[in-house]
This record gives C-alpha cells, sequence and structure tokens, in this order.
C-alpha cells in the first residue's frame, strides 16, 4: 500500500474507530507523513456501544439505534484485560479503581484516551455512512453520507470499524407471534427493573443470557428461565434462576421446552446474538460471518482478502476489546502507511486457513483464550503499538472464568493486578448485587456512596476525567 498522501475514510468512532483515529494520531506525532483522516460516526459523539442511548427503533435521523447496552451495566470482565498500557486506568482516573466498573466509568476511560491522543478534530459526528463502492478505473471508495452535512467524497482506504452487536438475530419460535406479554431481542433491552416481579424467559446460552438474566434478578424479577439450544451456561445459579433446553412452543403465556418442562412466563428476551450487517457497502464489500475468533476472509483479522485496501476493525467474537482493537489498527495503519508489504493473495489466504482451522478445532475456552492471545501477540510483533503483558492478561482471563464458576453472583467483588502496572485493584465498595446505583458520580464518590443501605448526597471529587 504506501499511501501517506492519500485519504482514509473511518466509518464509526467506537473503540475500533478510536484505535484507528489513535494509531495514525502516533504514527503523526512521532513525525511521519499520515493520509488525511475522516471518521465518520452516525451517533452524536464518540465511545460506540459505551455511549448510552435510552432509545430503542430508529435514532434521530432515522437510522437504527446502534446502542445495545443497558442501564446498569457494568463491565462483565476485568478492566484489567482492557487496559490501555499507554494509558492506564490509573493515569486517568489518578487513583486505583476497582476490577468491575460500571458502563460510565468505561466509557469516560475511553474518552479520556481519545481525548489524549487529541484526535477529535477528524470525527464527524451525526454523520451516518449510507453507501460505499469501489471503482476499479479510479481505484478509489467513493463513500456517501447522510446528517449534518451530506455529500459524497472519495478514499483510497477505508476502514469499516462499525462494530457487529447492533443489529439483533431474532429467529422465530411457534406461538411467539401470540405471545401476549412483552418480547424483545437484548439489544432493546434497557432496563431490568421493568421486569421486577415478573417471571422472564431469556433465549440464548452466551454474554448477554448471562448478564441479563443477573439483572433481572438484581432488580427483582420473580423467576428467570435460561433457555439454551447447543449448550447451557452451566453455572450454579442461585435460586430463582433456571436453564432449560430449548423453547418449543409458546401456547398464550405458556412456553414449553424440549424436555417437557413448561412454565407460564411474562416477558420474552430473544438474547439470541447479532448480525455482522453492513447495508451501506457494496456487495463485494460485505463481510458475512457468524460471531467467531476468526472471521473467514479477512488477512490477520482486519484486510478484506478481496480487497485489502477495505480493512475491518473489531470484527471478531471478543475475550480481547480495547486492546485487540490497538494491535489491529497499529497493523492496518503500517499496512497504510507502506511499513508492512501485505504478502501475495495466495499467501494471505493460506494464512487464513490456517488460524480458520487453528480456531475451528478449539475445544474449551482456556484455550480459546490463548488463540486469541495468539492472534494479539502476532499483530503487536509488527509495530510499535503500546504492548500489555499478554502472557498476564490471559492468565486473568482464564482466572476471571474459574471466578465466574466459582460464585456468577459475586465474581465482580473480585480484584485483578493491572497488567501494566502490577498492582492490585482495591475490592469494590460493596457486593456488585447490592450496588444499585452504576453512575460514575458513585462509582468514584467516596467509598459507599451508591450503595443499598447507604445515604445519598455526599459530595463527588473524581481524579481528572476527561469532558
Ligand atoms: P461499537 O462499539 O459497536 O462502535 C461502532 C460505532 O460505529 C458506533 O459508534 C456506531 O454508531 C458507528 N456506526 C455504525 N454504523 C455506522 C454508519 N453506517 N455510519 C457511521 N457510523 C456508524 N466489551 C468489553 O470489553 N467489556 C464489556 O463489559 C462489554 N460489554 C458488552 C455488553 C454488550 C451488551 C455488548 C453488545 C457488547 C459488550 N462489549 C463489552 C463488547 C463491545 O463490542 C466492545 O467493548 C466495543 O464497544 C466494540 O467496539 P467497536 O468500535 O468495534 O464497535
Ligand atoms: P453471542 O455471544 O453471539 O451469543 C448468541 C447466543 O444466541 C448463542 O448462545 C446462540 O446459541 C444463541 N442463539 C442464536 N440463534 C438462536 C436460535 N435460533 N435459537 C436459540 N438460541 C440462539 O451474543 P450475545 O448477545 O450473548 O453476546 C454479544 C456480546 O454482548 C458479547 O461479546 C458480550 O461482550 C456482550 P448457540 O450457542 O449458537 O446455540
Amino acid at each position: 500500500m504506501g499511501l501517506e498522501s492519500g485519504r482514509v475514510a473511518i466509518i464509526g468512532a467506537g473503540p475500533s474507530g478510536l484505535a484507528a483515529l489513535c494509531a495514525f494520531e502516533a504514527a503523526r506525532r512521532k513525525g511521519a507523513a499520515i493520509p488525511e483522516l475522516v471518521c465518520y460516526e452516525k451517533q452524536a459523539d464518540w465511545g460506540g456501544l459505551w455511549n448510552y442511548t435510552d432509545r430503542t427503533g430508529l435514532d434521530e435521523s432515522g437510522e437504527p439505534v446502534h446502542g445495545s447496552m443497558y442501564r446498569h451495566l457494568w463491565s462483565n470482565g476485568p478492566k484489567e484485560c482492557v487496559e490501555f498500557p499507554d494509558y492506564t486506568f490509573e493515569e486517568h482516573f489518578g487513583r486505583p479503581l476497582p476490577s468491575f466498573p460500571p458502563r460510565a466509568v468505561l466509557q469516560n476511560y475511553l474518552a479520556g484516551r481519545a481525548e489524549k491522543w487529541g484526535v477529535r478534530p477528524y470525527c464527524r459526528f451525526n454523520t451516518p455512512v449510507r453507501k460505499v463502492s469501489w471503482s476499479e478505473g479510479r481505484s478509489k471508495f467513493s463513500v456517501s453520507v447522510h446528517g449534518d452535512t451530506p455529500g459524497t467524497s472519495e478514499f483510497d482506504h477505508v476502514i469499516c470499524a462499525a462494530g457487529h452487536f447492533s443489529t439483533p438475530n431474532v429467529p422465530q419460535f411457534p406461538g411467539l407471534d401470540t405471545f401476549p406479554g412483552r418480547q424483545l431481542h437484548s439489544h432493546d433491552f434497557r432496563n431490568a427493573a421493568e421486569f421486577a416481579g415478573q417471571d422472564v424467559l431469556l433465549i440464548g446460552g452466551s454474554y448477554s443470557a448471562e448478564d441479563i438474566a443477573l439483572q433481572c434478578r438484581k432488580f427483582g424479577a420473580r423467576s428467570v428461565t435460561i433457555s439454551w439450544r447447543t449448550r447451557p451456561l452451566g453455572f450454579a445459579w442461585p435460586e430463582g434462576i433456571r436453564e432449560v433446553p430449548l423453547l418449543e412452543r409458546l401456547d398464550g403465556r405458556l412456553a414449553r421446552f424440549k424436555d417437557g418442562f413448561s412454565r407460564e412466563v411474562d416477558a420474552i428476551v430473544l438474547c439470541t446474538g447479532y448480525l455482522h450487517h453492513f447495508p451501506y457497502l457494496d456487495h463485494e464489500l460485505r463481510l458475512e460471518t457468524r460471531n467467531r475468533l476468526y472471521p473467514p476472509g479477512l488477512y490477520k483479522g482486519v484486510f478484506w482478502e478481496p480487497n485489502p485496501r477495505l480493512i475491518y476493525l473489531g470484527m471478531q467474537d471478543q475475550y480481547y476489546t480495547f486492546t485487540m482493537f490497538d494491535a489491529q489498527a497499529w497493523f492496518a495503519r503500517d499496512a497504510i502507511l507502506g511499513r508492512i508489504t501485505l504478502p501475495p493473495a495466495t499467501e494471505r489466504e493460506a494464512e487464513t486457513r490456517n488460524w480458520v482451522a487453528r480456531e475451528e478445532a478449539l475445544t474449551n475456552s482456556p484455550d480459546a483464550i490463548d488463540f486469541q492471545t495468539d492472534y494479539v501477540r502476532d499483530l503487536l510483533s509488527r509495530t510499535d503499538c503500546a504492548r500489555p503483558d499478554l502472557d498476564r492478561v490471559a492468565r486473568l482471563f482464564k482466572e476471571w472464568e474459574d471466578h465466574k464458576r466459582q460464585g456468577i453472583l459475586i465474581y465482580r467483588d473480585r480484584s485483578y493486578p493491572s497488567a501494566v502496572t502490577g498492582r492490585m485493584a482495591p475490592p469494590p465498595q460493596g457486593p456488585w448485587m447490592e450496588a444499585l446505583d452504576d453512575s460514575l458520580e458513585a462509582f468514584l464518590g467516596p467509598r459507599k456512596q451508591g450503595f443499598r443501605n447507604q445515604g445519598s448526597g455526599a459530595s463527588v471529587t473524581p481524579g481528572p476525567v476527561a469532558s
């Protein structure tokens, strides 16, 4: 590639798009000539899924609402597994914090990192990308956007960092169409308090089902039934939460499952995952894959095989998130800057086949963690991206999984050491199950604020948080 004077369009200013901007900005600050960057973001601000909205359905400009996060969402993994080595939590907040922060704290941290690199001028907010096509003759992408300043521009590269946990996968079940209660996909789930006192059915056997079950229990649902297709989550669930095989059909409110079990339910949440859905990309540019650790068709997990000038970031199923997006972004940047030369198509495809075959042979989650660790390590070995201690992070992921097995209600009460500074996180102010206030102020405020049975109104003195 080698395109210092070209133009690069980035779709999305979530963690992946911001990683791309920080990567280029880091090169620029070291004296490199970088291409012109334009990051189109359909929301009014950056942060991607972490930029919470209570809205569902369509957004202000008629685009599908991107947000899938809910009120009261807390990090589902230790913050030590997502910590940027070039911008630690302690640097941002000015003090050590417990390992499982609520969403607003992570959003604030992400924003602080982006502010540190000063990448806001590259962003065009309220600007959805509506069409991307490639002209072989001109060797350019044409990108059409809507919003504040609609128009079409040409680019030499497109980085699609639009996320893939936003378009719901909605299966049908007999009787769902006449179910008299509330039914929704987890994409539209916003507040577990809505289900207090109810019997709730969740369909799905992965992170969303797991966490929405905990949310519902925390906020007073009478019972939660989790219905799995391939395998149960298998945690030692407390009384009031049970796992059953797949839903067979609904007769009114009565849900009947494959093992013969049945129960009346008031509400159904389809926790059935998401589609990689990029309708604005021309067909020949469109990644189509299920949610997996190594989507076929992407060299190094990022370069679109048929045309590596199109780069996808963050399209993997994710143990690693923020640090993996950085590793991808720095590698992509160096390819665009001509510092890394991509091998010929046959070699690229052979390497991708190896990774895919290795992924398909995985049988358990420690091995899956090692797989994604190796992938991130491979990317980091070629660039000057700041490196976390990956062996340490992989160990933390495995400990975290063990801790979840030991106590699904209390895993967020654990502390982990930073893989950057080595310092142990302080314990949380109280049990997560009792923490009903998920605000930044409550989390950063004086100890005990925001927890059940504690007085409120204490003053908040956050560290040097970004605006
Ligand atoms: P996104 O965060 O989805 O950002 C994509 C951006 O692209 C958005 O800002 C969107 O508005 C923009 N965009 C999309 N289409 C267009 C368009 N056409 N034009 C312009 N802009 C567009 N990860 C963790 O590390 N810890 C967690 O606890 C955690 N919890 C999660 C909980 C839920 C419910 C979900 C769904 C995900 C969770 N994740 C978690 C994973 C999450 O995917 C990553 O943390 C991260 O947000 C992915 O970043 P991204 O930039 O790739 O995608
Ligand atoms: P995931 O992790 O992609 O999981 C989707 C789940 O939905 C998975 O258990 C699937 O079962 C299940 N699914 C999909 N289709 C069906 C049908 N037709 N019937 C029953 N079950 C189905 O998505 P999540 O939303 O849980 O997590 C996404 C991100 O959000 C994650 O990275 C976290 O960070 C938070 P399967 O196992 O394939 O049988």
